[in-house]
């Protein structure tokens, strides 16, 4: 009697055992941010980079399933020479994605920003004839040979004044007007009509001047049957910026049916006045407090995106450089700073727990 008890007692055993290796093949180790998150959480890289630091290499693949090229996608990479199209670094990051199954999201088409000299020039000498007829060429070479393999572009980037509401008036806005901003969608969409298409800018959730503007923008677009399906805010956050603000364009830019993506998300402390050495050093030292402030910041955002942005609506979450040592902050305003969510060794902060403690919670 004894022994048959004792026997059904390792059956009963082993079963557990059994199904305990049954749960454990099936749930996926949780090995960075993407693994906590619904949505694709996303970082800029520079394949440079990649190839030559491991630990950077690790730890993006280990925390991210989203890429957006920091500069390797850019006119002044791909198109930096007159007749020749540069794809080597594009094509290697597009490489690095595949292998490990991280979703590339395309940055930028056009941009006022580092225009090579050489089409400026053209635009000079042959005037709005050649600058359409190249923007069409540029986006149509760019989108098709990345067809179905990029999922997204961002197709303008910051056609709007650093604040306030009105056009940025870039090189395409002189030729073109803003009509080249419908051109672009237009000419992207018929190069790859799958794939999702972003209009992105900066300080559009604190500025509601130039965020309003940007909707007017939107709405024009869409009346007009131009193919837009995304709106990118940068999220290049300070510590002040109230999240009562970035609540409210949430509300917002969740009503437009647009995807939403933060395509460029990091948080400083020090202030800035959005010019090149125009930072001032508020804050010497990062201090126990100041990263405890920086993790609730980033953990409520994380809330506030979940909260406002309708499921089919969240495009994810992308990093703009993940970690204090390579920061774009440093070198563009001339100060030192804490922006993101990996100090300087490559390790996790407070922040980067904020994050994550963001996608784990309830959300009410
Ligand atoms: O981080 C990028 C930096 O390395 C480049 O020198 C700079 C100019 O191309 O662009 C930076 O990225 C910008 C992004 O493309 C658009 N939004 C603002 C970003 C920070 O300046």
């Amino acid at each position: 009697m004894q022994s048959t008890y004792i026997f059904l007692l390792f059956l009963f055993l082993i079963s557990i055992c059994a199904n305990c290796n049954i749960a454990r093949e099936s749930t996926p180790i949780a090995q960075g941010l993407k693994d906590y998150a619904d949505f694709p959480i996303g970082n800029s890289i520079s394949i440079r980079k990649i190839i030559e630091d491991e630990k950077y290499r690790t730890m993006i693949k280990q925390n991210f399933n989203s890429i957006t090229s920091g500069n390797d996608m850019k006119m002044y990479t791909i198109g930096r020479e007159e007749g020749k199209y540069n794809w080597e670094k594009a094509d290697e990051t597009l490489a690095f994605c595949e292998r490990n199954n991280q979703r590339i999201f395309g940055h930028t088409l056009v941009w006022h920003l580092g225009l090579p000299k050489w089409i400026q020039n053209n635009g000079k000498e042959h005037g709005a004839d050649w600058v359409d007829e190249y923007l069409e060429t540029y986006i149509t070479k760019v989108v098709s040979r990345y067809k179905g393999k990029v999922a997204a572009w961002d197709v303008v980037n910051e056609a709007f004044e650093t604040a306030g509401g009105n056009y940025r008036e870039t090189f395409w806005y002189q030729y073109l007007g803003k009509e080249y901003i419908a051109k672009a969608f237009r000419y992207a969409h018929a190069a790859d009509p799958e794939a999702e298409l972003f209009y992105n800018d900066f300080n559009i959730e604190r500025d509601t001047a130039k965020f309003l503007g940007v909707l007017k923008m939107i709405e024009e677009l869409k009346s007009e049957g131009v193919p837009i399906t995304g709106l990118g805010f940068q999220m290049h956050l300070r510590m002040d910026i109230p999240d009562e603000v970035i609540a409210y364009t949430l509300k917002k830019a969740g009503e437009t049916g647009l995807k939403i993506h933060f395509s460029e998300l990091d948080i400083i402390f020090n202030r800035h006045d959005d010019t090149k050495d125009g930072g001032e050093q508020v804050y010497k030292e990062l201090t126990k407090e100041m990263e405890q402030a920086q993790a609730e910041k980033y953990k409520n955002l994380v809330l506030m995106y979940r909260k406002y942005i309708p499921k089919n609506q969240q495009y994810g979450i992308t990093f703009w450089g993940c970690n204090d040592r390579d920061t774009w902050i440093k070198r563009f305003f001339g100060i030192e700073d804490w922006p993101t969510v990996f100090d300087e060794n490559l390790n996790p902060k407070r922040a980067y727990y904020g994050f994550m403690e963001g996608l784990k919670e309830k959300i009410r």
